[in-house]
């Protein structure tokens, strides 16, 4: 991409690559500006989260069983606003709420044929410490009629089928990095205009790199392979030790990674015996933009984006990042004997 491209901002990036959307009738489109609209109004509270009573717990728990921040239920309820308004999609699943919204889908007047799928404040126990958090979106084409009622077939698609994903850091500066499927792009906000420039044009994993993601607190309780893994990434040998990185925000440590080169783990344990992360929200929007980073994203065995879905909120173990680095875990992962 030419210098000339950077600083552009992410109204005309949208406009100039529309027409590359094999697809676009201009709904998605307007579906990325409406999620870059939302992104600015939480980013708003998130920067303030430590001066007005708008942090700590909101008293609710969400189908997680987590203490919902208050800003969790502010972020949830922004994103899931700003898209319903503004009649763009037709159907919304989010962390924070049990089941999926329906958006007028039953209209037979209601063309929209986007679903999207949100964690709107991930890491979110991450604000009272003033560390940065993340909004990860997924993005699919719907699988019913048009003009029907969207049914839960509509957002248990696997990843392969997604049509763009991409995340919100609101970190020391605000970015929204995303793909529609040519590649991967970051814009960083800048706030005194509200205007959102291509900072980070095609994002890339380096194939190689040394710094590897994990809580260690847990390493008792991970399997065999894993905490082998682990012990390779602290040998003294070749370009090893590797440096251990771990903010607890998935979104800061994938973005840290993508630029420096890293992997990051959450696998299952005898704790989690499915692992945290959440497949269709989390680890799907995140596989999408890491392969199309020419990076790699699985559970240790499978691809994520060919997990078959079963269920709005399963999880599933979640190895993601340089290439290179995922494929020596999984070779960790597949042969117990090493
Ligand atoms: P743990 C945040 O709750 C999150 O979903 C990810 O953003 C983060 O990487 C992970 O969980 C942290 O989990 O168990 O290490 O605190």
């Amino acid at each position: 991409m030419s210098n000339s491209k950077l600083n552009q901002t992410l109204g005309e990036f949208i406009i100039e690559n529309q027409s590359s959307f094999k697809y676009s009738s201009g709904e998605l489109s307007r579906l990325i500006n409406s999620i870059r609209l939302a992104a600015k109004v939480v980013n708003h509270e998130v920067n303030k989260a430590g001066l007005v009573d708008i942090i700590g717990a909101a008293g609710d728990t969400n189908i997680q069983g987590e203490d919902q921040q208050k800003l969790d239920v502010y972020a949830n309820v922004k994103f899931i606003q700003t898209m319903t308004k503004r009649n763009i999609v037709c159907g919304i699943a989010s962390e924070e709420e049990d089941d999926f919204i329906a958006i007028n889908s039953q209209d037979e007047n209601n063309q929209n044929k986007y679903v999207v799928l949100i964690d709107p404040l991930d890491g979110s126990s991450n604000i009272d410490v003033n560390v940065s958090v993340g909004t990860i979106f997924s993005v699919f084409r719907r699988v019913t009629p048009v003009g029907t009622p969207v049914t839960i077939d509509d957002f248990l698609q696997k990843g392969n089928k997604q049509v763009a994903a991409g995340y919100v850091v609101y970190g020391t500066s605000t970015m929204l990095v995303y793909t529609t499927g040519d590649g991967v792009n970051g814009f960083t906000l800048n706030p005194a205009i509200g205007t959102f420039y291509l900072s980070h044009p095609n994002m890339e994993f380096p194939e190689n790199g040394n710094i590897y993601s994990v809580n260690e607190g847990n390493y008792i309780h991970f399997p065999v392979g894993i905490k082998k893994y682990i012990k390779y990434c602290q040998e003294e040998e070749g370009d090893r030790p590797y440096t251990s990185r771990y903010i607890g925000s998935l979104v800061s440590d994938f973005h840290r990674n993508m630029i420096k080169g890293g992997i990051y783990m959450y696998p299952k344990s005898s704790k989690n015996a499915k692992g945290k992360l959440r497949l269709l929200y989390e680890c799907n929007p995140m596989a999408f933009l890491a392969e199309q980073a020419k990076g790699k994203a699985s559970d240790g065995f499978t691809r994520i984006m060919d997990i078959e879905p079963t269920e709005l909120h399963e999880r599933v173990p979640f190895i993601c990042g340089s290439k290179n680095m995922v494929e020596k875990a999984e070779e960790f992962m597949r042969d117990n004997t090493i």
